[in-house]
């Protein structure tokens, strides 16, 4: 456990609901935060409403707590400004709320979509080249170049999660590569939050998948070994073998459906 309870955003979200009662049974007190209502909080935990992009509130919310979880903000892709708000301002008022609190630890729900169009025929690791798939992953790429910044010069000590697809099972042939099975998303985080030292890192969330396209060898800090495996549901999803059209943009490049969207490139 910690001196000060880890705070949670985005607690009302997917990923979020998941992991409230898991965070609480594991580090003993919670503060839950989302820019929606939950239904009830848990026993030990604490649920405050709060809008990323207003930065006195995500002050007040910070300075009562310690690590951070920061899983809030807008989860797919959305018209510019809304991606500002809630990503690119929100982060900025957490990492600096942070900063200004002492607050040394974060977590960042970063994603896929910071480096969704490279080919799925390319192996990635942390030191590949961004190429975001949209105006949400330029949001995620942002974020990580502000976790950077704040390590390098506040000393803060920010862990990326470059989450693949997190969902309770893999849905569809590219899922087999991106899943996060639940249980590797807790000890992923729990790794980051529990890690002796940290200093900046990115990290790829992705269970052990046989056709994962994404290396974490170059960690300095986290030490992580996911145990679940998506090639078990391979027989289920793709009964026939895999026979998409391998020229069709959400098949060819890694961020799949968000990179299709809006495409509009000719040549
Ligand atoms: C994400 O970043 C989204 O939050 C999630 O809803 C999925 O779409 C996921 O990426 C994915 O790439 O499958």
């Amino acid at each position: 456990t910690f001196a000060k309870p880890v705070l949670l955003t985005g607690a009302a979200g997917a990923l979020g609901s998941w992991l409230r009662p898991q965070l609480l049974a594991r580090y003993g007190a919670l503060i839950s935060s989302d820019i929606a209502p939950i239904e009830a909080p848990l026993p030990g935990e604490t649920f405050v409403q709060c809008d990323l992009a207003d930065g006195v509130a995500v002050e007040r919310l910070v300075s009562q707590a310690g690590p951070i979880v920061h899983f809030g903000g807008q989860s797919v892709e959305a018209p510019f400004h809304r991606i500002m708000a809630s990503n690119i301002l929100g982060t900025y008022n957490m990492f600096e709320s942070a900063r200004r609190n002492s607050n040394k630890r974060i977590v960042f729900a970063s994603s896929n979509h910071v480096i969704g169009f490279h080919e799925t025929t390319t192996r990635l690791d942390a030191e590949s080249v961004m190429k975001p798939d949209g105006y949400y992953g330029v949001s995620k790429a942002f974020g990580e170049n502000l976790a950077s910044l704040y390590v390098d010069k506040h000393g803060l000590e920010i862990a990326c999660l470059r989450i693949g697809t997190s969902i309770p099972e893999p849905k569809d042939a590219r899922h087999l590569a991106t899943w996060l099975a639940y249980d590797d998303l807790l000890s992923l985080i729990d790794a980051c939050l529990t890690a002796p030292e940290l200093g900046f890192e990115v990290i790829y969330g992705a269970s052990a998948n046989d056709r994962g396209w994404w290396d974490n060898s170059k960690t300095r800090y986290v030490r992580w070994t996911p145990k679940d495996n998506a090639e078990r549901f391979a027989a289920k999803l793709l009964p026939n073998g895999d026979q998409r059209d391998q020229n069709d943009i959400a098949v060819r490049f890694q961020g799949g459906p968000f990179c299709s969207q809006n495409y509009d490139r000719q040549n």
